[in-house]
């Protein structure tokens, strides 16, 4: 009984209002309200009683308004507020925006008001209406405004609130810090009554000549004529949903196919009534063979390497696209064909920029260590993260892995909930590939072995393991032996040490630049004996920020194993994967 009212509470707080996510909204018709919000901290929960979003002005003197946005400070959106505000930086909690904006509605079209992530729960109001909540901190969501927003001046309310929750995804800890606020754009879409929301354009499972895929048409419940081309492949389809406005596609098609080394991509326009799009799709295929993973049919060797979505040379998450090209650009420099956006889907401008410069990618929802695997809520809010992610992007070329989890713990619950994502994944796209950061292995003398039972259902078997660092000596790094029953791709996901950048010393002392060198070496070398090796993600790209990191001088409330510190220095051991990258590069 209390299970069931827990579920009835929890799913009316993921979907309230929430409509079906509308993609490529870089293609559609946008007003942005980025810019300057005001802020109310509300660290005791009073603004729904107070009823902050009425936005109310005292009509007279005896009129009591304990409140006013007007005159409270203010805060950027996008950006994450720790990062903004000193007096913020710890905060955990509940804050208020608000922000009032022009507007003018043109008639017959429909409004969608869009937020491209808020961590972590959100409640929006507009012009004092509540119009939905939305649960999980990095993935899009928008409401349908139409009627609700009007010729003139509005106002938006936002309640956000970032306290951890045992039951959320991500639960309680994290070794990243839980920037909270509306960290990515906010904007108001306009699209006609009948409008396109959704489609999937891909090679088809293992196939370099059919493009296969769907459509879905939002606001018509008759048929409806869509027509596909990409008129650079000569190619014009034209297909007629059902009565939900749903048509799958299927057809042959000649094209240059998408690489990391040549990232052709095409102009692919969808048009149905008063609706056209444009979107930039490349086209490849993925799939495993044995312990290979082939990229458009031919073995890839994944030379990559974990980043979180931290902003290089300030502290913050990123927010700029400018932010994204400068970690691509280090990861392009460190050798890399391929990147683990780590822990959490990382904004849209990464993935499409991703894309354009040719970069594979792993791409992760934040089921993080602990969870509460045996909670029905905790289930569907994670299924609902992944299918918001996989909405947005699931027409990007360079996104070759959906991950489902980072170093979970070995537990029958667990594995059945894990089971549960994968079989979600296989329903929604059947064409990527499937993997999990695991972290569990068994040990006979040198040997580890790969036994964690999530192996089976994974399409690539990824290995997170700090020898060297957290355990073992950095002598046992080399000698390590790898085994495994099942005959999949192997990555290791995950090793690394932590060194500021310009701490020097003996390469036998933890903490120096020179055992963070010496232990991608080892590393390495143990890498050279792994037959079924497939691809290497280290941890990680750069510095970033983690209340878990507070030795004073060496962390400062920092996660150090960055090849890269957070003002842009390479460190030595970066010197050491380039090295090894150019030698693989050669070989592949
Ligand atoms: C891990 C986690 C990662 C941590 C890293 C570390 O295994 O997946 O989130 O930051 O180790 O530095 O301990």
């Amino acid at each position: 009984m209390k299970l069931v009212f827990a579920v009835v509470i929890f799913l009316s707080a993921v979907a309230t209002g929430q409509t079906n996510l509308i993609a490529n909204i870089p293609a559609r018709k946008t007003t942005s309200l980025n810019g300057t919000w005001h802020f109310i901290v509300d660290p005791y929960q009073n603004g729904d009683g107070s009823r902050y979003y009425e936005n109310r002005k005292p009509k007279g003197p005896q009129d009591l308004v304990e409140y006013d946005f007007a005159t409270s400070p203010t805060l950027k959106v996008p950006g994450d507020w720790n990062s903004q505000r000193e007096d913020l930086l710890w905060y955990e909690g509940s804050i208020w925006y608000e922000r009032n904006f022009s507007y003018q509605t043109s008639s017959g079209k429909r409004a969608f008001l869009y937020f491209g992530a808020v961590n972590y729960r959100a409640v929006v109001y507009l012009n004092g209406e509540k119009v939905g909540e939305h649960v999980g901190g990095f993935t899009p969501f928008n409401f349908e405004v139409t009627g609700k927003i009007h010729s003139g001046e509005n106002f938006v309310v936002v309640q956000v609130d970032n306290t951890r929750l045992a039951e959320g995804v991500p639960a309680l800890s994290t070794d990243w810090w839980n920037y909270g606020g509306i960290t990515r754009d906010v904007t108001i879409v306009e699209v006609p009554a009948t409008f396109i929301e959704n489609y999937a354009l891909q090679l088809a499972k293992n196939d370099l000549g059919r493009i296969e895929g769907w459509i879905q048409i939002s606001g018509v419940r008759t048929p409806q004529k869509v027509s596909v081309e990409i008129s650079e492949a000569h190619t014009h389809q034209e297909i007629t949903t059902d009565s939900k406005g749903y048509a799958s596609l299927d057809f042959p098609a000649t094209l240059e196919v998408w690489s990391p080394e040549k990232p052709k991509l095409y102009d692919v326009t969808i048009s149905t009534g008063d609706d056209t799009l444009t979107d930039k799709i490349g086209f490849r295929t993925i799939e495993t063979r044995g312990t290979q993973i082939l990229l458009n049919g031919k073995p890839i060797f994944l030379r990559g390497i974990s980043i979180h979505e931290e902003a290089p040379f300030r502290s913050g998450r990123v927010f700029s696209a400018e932010d994204d090209l400068t970690l691509l650009t280090w990861a392009k420099e460190l050798g890399c064909n391929y990147v683990r956006l780590a822990h959490y889907p990382h904004n849209e401008s990464m993935t499409r920029l991703a894309d354009k410069l040719g970069m594979l990618v792993w791409s992760e929802i934040p089921v993080y260590w602990d969870i509460d695997w045996s909670n029905v809520a905790t289930l569907a809010n994670t299924e609902q993260q992944l299918k918001e992610n996989i909405a947005r992007d699931r027409n990007r070329a360079s996104i070759v892995i959906w991950s489902i989890a980072n170093e979970t713990p070995v537990t029958p619950a667990r594995l059945l909930f894990l089971k549960k994502l994968v079989s979600d994944i296989r329903q929604i796209d059947a064409t990527r590939l499937i993997s999990a950061a695991m972290n569990r292995t068994g040990r006979e003398g040198n040997t580890r072995l790969i036994d964690d039972p999530l192996g089976e259902f994974v399409d690539i078997l990824s290995v997170n393991e700090y020898i060297g660092w957290y355990e073992g000596r950095l002598e046992d790094v080399a000698n390590t032996r790898w085994n495994t029953s099942w005959k999949k791709p192997l990555i290791f996901s995950e090793f690394g040490a932590e060194a500021p950048y310009g701490n020097h010393g003996d390469a036998g002392s933890k903490w120096t630049e020179e055992y963070q060198a010496k232990l991608y070496g080892e590393q390495i070398t143990m890498l050279r004996n792994i037959p079924q090796l497939a691809g290497l993600s280290p941890w990680l790209l750069m510095d970033f920020r983690s209340p878990r990191r507070p030795l004073p001088f060496i962390q400062d409330y920092h996660n150090k194993k960055g090849l890269i510190s957070n003002r842009g220095e390479r460190k030595q051991a970066f010197y050491i994967l380039q090295n090894y990258y150019l030698e693989l590069e050669k070989k592949h």
